[in-house]
């Protein structure tokens, strides 16, 4: 419904007053959602799933559209968070690690095996003492968290050769999002990070401009990244960042408690559907990426061992750096599930 109906509606109904009418004003036509990659990856189409049901569920009156390829922001995704706060972005469907720039604290879940499988990420997001915390931080950086999917597992796909190893990653060069942790990370190991826009990693894949980059397998399929050259996938799950649904406090504050209520459970229920996504494509992957000539290795839990004591020093200082007493909350959820 458009905005000059609802002011239209809302007179001829005369009983509501005039609180209702200021109401039904702050309804705009579309709210612009962005996402970095389209519904053909399974983040994309968490988002999509998101705007259709709040479409259904609210006959029309909430109208999101989404805006692939971060597009809202030129391309580059680690302008989201500060495009939403000054209003350009109405509705966020997003990694928190693009945003570390702008609200680094909300960066908890990508630490290097912090959360090193799925039962230690769901023990985390089932959490009330992790998770009420993160919500308050999400609110007070700007915006209303609705509800969490995942973007998966991200795994390092190269051009050069096989790596086994952290040693094997020295002198590779590596695109990696624009998160400074992410580039220490590699830099520990003896690698050369690049940070790069997504759009721009995937032509600077294909001219060898770079060696390496990391995603979900997930990703690596949607995107075809075994036609740009990578040939060597090493499945070591070192980081796992949620995917964020969240709407800019203003636009959440201008809307009635009722369609606050029906967004927040369209959000939690496209969560649901994007993480079943995610994980069945997650038990699939190596099969799926083997089968397109691709070698993929799948560390042994000595191997991983390895890899975790490599990010040891990087962990300990981004805890500091992120937010040391939620992720102090996380470890002792996680450590619970080692126990269990
Ligand atoms: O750019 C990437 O690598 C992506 C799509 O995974 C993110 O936005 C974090």
């Amino acid at each position: 419904m458009k905005r000059r109906e609802l002011l239209l509606g809302a007179a001829a109904a005369g009983t509501l007053g005039f609180p209702a009418v200021l109401k039904a004003q702050q309804y705009k036509a579309e709210y612009k959602m962005s996402t970095v990659v389209p519904p053909a990856f399974a983040w994309g189409k968490g988002g999509e799933i998101f705007a259709n049901l709040v479409r259904e569920r609210t006959s029309g009156r909430i109208n999101i559209k989404q805006y692939p390829g971060s597009s809202l922001v030129q391309g580059d995704q680690t302008r989201e968070f500060s495009a939403m706060r000054q209003g350009i972005i109405d509705v966020l469907c997003g990694a928190p690690i693009n945003w570390s720039g702008t609200v680094r604290q909300l960066g908890v879940f990508t630490l290097p095996f912090i959360t090193p499988d799925h039962k230690a990420l769901d023990a985390v997001l089932a959490s009330p003492a992790v998770m009420d915390d993160y919500f308050d931080l999400v609110r007070k950086a700007g915006a209303e968290p609705l509800a969490v999917g995942e973007t998966g597992f991200r795994q390092i796909s190269n051009s050069k050769r096989p790596i086994i190893k952290p040693e094997d990653m020295k002198g590779i060069k590596i695109r990696v999002v624009g998160s400074p942790m992410y580039g220490e990370i590699m830099n520990s190991m003896g690698a050369n990070p690049t940070f790069m826009s997504w759009a721009d990693a995937q032509p600077a894949l294909a001219s060898g401009a770079v060696d390496a980059q990391e995603n979900p397998l997930e990703v690596f399929l949607a995107a075809k990244i075994h036609t740009l050259g990578q040939k060597y996938v090493t499945k070591w799950n070192y980081s796992n960042d949620i995917l964020l649904f969240a709407i800019a406090n203003p636009i959440w504050q201008g809307w009635s408690a009722q369609d606050q209520k029906i967004v927040r459970g369209a959000a939690q229920d496209a969560a649901r559907q994007q993480i079943a996504i995610v994980r069945k494509l997650f038990a699939e992957d190596v099969e799926r990426v083997r089968a397109l000539g691709v070698d993929v290795h799948v560390p042994t839990p000595a191997e991983l061992n390895t890899w975790q004591i490599a990010c040891r020093r990087v962990y300990a200082r981004w805890k500091v750096e992120v937010n040391a007493s939620l992720i102090g909350k996380m470890e002792q959820v996680v450590e619970k599930t080692r126990k269990a």
